[in-house]
């Protein structure tokens, strides 16, 4: 497969662009090949600039669940475009995405719209110290909440993939009131919470985790984040940018029944456009300017393209057997991927919840950051290879997840599971 014009445009934009890309893992550097150029990308398949097709694994890392190019979310946002692109004012569909949003999701009854991931938690985590008065954070290894200086402590994602703890330029004085501590490990947190409780004014945590790989919640330990945050007068917030309408209609905490204070939002309520939100119980939301006293403000907040998107991808999600179908595909996915990893017996862990997806090189049970840590990145980096290389497109890190969409079609899961086959025989011999 050549990938020549990729190859010359990553030459250019290394020139003038950080690493030439614009967010880290998109580069490849963990799994050593360069990254491909995309031109287009239509229901299940992107199309590289050298005409090579892929199936995507990846769905622009997350919020492609109906697939690329809908002809719903496309035709209402070319009639969108006719009416503007930005206003800076209230639009009437801003009031009908926080409708749907605050009718699908649990804990919200009150939502503000932000322009992405990283500005909904950074948001949710000021407000949770205002409304407690605290200034302490508890975040869990492997976790990722996007960028903001208090969440580069022992973070997942391309933090992980690049090796590093945290970065440069955050400063002592704001990590120090953030302490990390493993995931899934119930015992550690009460401790940790019975010595410093009072002083945190919230605990923030991926339910399920995405952003180390996938990794699933131990039975016990959403609950115990509830109960215990509880007993503290701490909040509770759920990170749901991930896993938001990904592992149900209501996300993480409608499928494993937990209630949490807040909630931050992103990439399935944008549809593909940018698009973040946190929300959660109102007597906390009133905290909001200009409600209340928390500043937090954004020029292209509730951006009416944005609005739309999202309004027509989740219009689609309430077709009733929409989740019974995309669950059953990643389901079939990864069990012919189980089945072909134990029939030649390459120690692996594939799992899923949902329509996310994960794939561990490891024989032991991934249960947090230090297990995860674990895998086999040689063995993943010529997975990885060998899967692009045979027209298949998944995350350029072990320690990422994959999505299924709508879109995808049992030809693709066959398919995808042949060439999973092929390589996997290939590495073994
Ligand atoms: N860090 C995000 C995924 N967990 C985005 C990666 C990217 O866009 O390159």
């Amino acid at each position: 497969m050549s990938v020549e014009k990729s190859a010359e445009l990553y030459k250019e934009a290394l020139r003038i662009i950080p690493g030439g890309v614009n967010s880290p893992v998109r580069a490849c550097k963990s799994v050593g090949i360069q990254p491909l150029f995309i031109e287009r990308a239509q229901g299940s398949k992107l199309f590289d600039v050298d005409g090579n097709s892929y199936i995507d694994y990846v769905g622009s890392w997350g919020p492609m669940i109906l697939g690329h190019g809908n002809p719903f979310v496309n035709r209402a946002l070319s009639l969108a475009i006719e009416r503007g692109t930005s206003y800076g004012a209230p639009t009437e569909r801003e009031i009908e995405l926080a409708r749907m949003i605050v009718e699908m999701v649990p804990c919200v009854d009150v939502v503000r719209m932000v322009n992405s991931g990283t500005e909904a938690t950074m948001s949710a985590i000021r407000l949770a110290r205002a409304f407690t008065g605290r200034d302490m954070i508890i975040k869990f290894d492997g976790c990722y909440h996007g960028h903001a200086d208090s969440f580069l402590v022992e973070a997942g994602s391309g933090v992980a993939t690049l090796g590093i703890a945290g970065s440069p330029g955050v400063p002592k004085d704001v990590i120090r009131h953030t302490l990390s501590i493993p995931y899934n490990d119930s015992q550690k947190f009460r401790r940790v919470m019975s010595d410093l409780g009072d002083n945190v004014a919230c605990v923030i945590v991926e339910p399920v985790v995405g952003n180390m790989g996938l990794v699933l919640p131990a039975p016990g330990f959403l609950e115990t984040l509830r109960e215990v945050t509880q007993i503290h007068g701490s909040l509770l917030v759920f990170d749901e940018v991930m896993t938001g309408f990904r592992v149900a209609p209501g996300g993480a905490q409608e499928r494993y029944g937990i209630m949490p204070d807040l909630t931050t939002l992103g990439k399935v309520i944008g549809g593909g456009l940018p698009v973040g939100a946190y929300g959660g119980r109102k007597d906390i939301m009133e905290q909001i300017a200009p409600q209340g006293p928390v500043y937090q403000a954004g020029t292209l907040s509730g951006n009416p393209l944005a609005m739309t998107a999202g309004i027509e991808t989740l219009k689609q999600l309430k077709i009733p057997g929409f989740y019974e179908s995309l669950f059953k595909k990643t389901d079939t996915l990864i069990k012919g991927l189980g089945e072909i990893l134990n029939r030649l017996g390459i120690p692996a862990r594939a799992s899923c919840v949902g329509s996310m997806m994960g794939l561990f090189f490891t024989d032991r049970e991934v249960l947090n950051f230090q297990d995860a840590k674990t895998c086999d990145l040689k063995l993943f980096s010529a997975y990885y290879r060998g899967m692009r290389d045979k027209g298949i497109y998944l995350a350029p890190s072990q320690f990422e997840a994959g999505f299924m969409s709508a879109a995808h079609s049992d030809e693709d899961i066959a398919v995808t599971l042949a060439a999973a086959e092929d390589v996997l025989t290939k590495i073994k011999d």
